[in-house]
């Protein structure tokens, strides 16, 4: 018969050192909208409520504050999630014939 007992840690003759935990937060990117001359105003709230879930006071008051700043943050999210608002939010306005440019840029 062997000596070899699977079971047996051998903790008397090996060191075994915890290892590190390897996780990492992914990146973040924000999602923004910039202003330009054309786009309704109630165009960019039903944007801000329909793709970013905004109530309509918030996102009056972002719309406003993109209307007079020139750029204004819409969420933060993991780059998937980001990269696809970015493209249905553009898609979206060009159906309706709107220059509105939504844009992503890492935290
Ligand atoms: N400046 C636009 C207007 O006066 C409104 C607007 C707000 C457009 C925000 C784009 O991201 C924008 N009609």
């Amino acid at each position: 018969m062997s000596d070899f007992d699977p079971l047996d840690d051998n903790s008397d003759d090996l060191a075994i050192k915890d290892a590190k935990p390897q996780l990492q937060r992914p990146p973040l990117y924000k999602v923004i909208l910039l202003n330009d001359d054309f786009t309704p105003m109630d165009f960019v709230i039903e944007i801000l409520m329909g793709f970013f879930a905004m109530p309509e006071d918030k996102a009056t008051q972002v719309m406003l504050q993109i209307h007079t700043q020139g750029i204004g943050v819409c969420g933060t999210y993991t780059k998937d999630v980001a990269e696809t608002k970015v493209y249905i939010v553009n898609e979206y306005s060009r159906e309706h014939q709107h220059p509105l440019l939504c844009a992503m840029e890492e935290v």
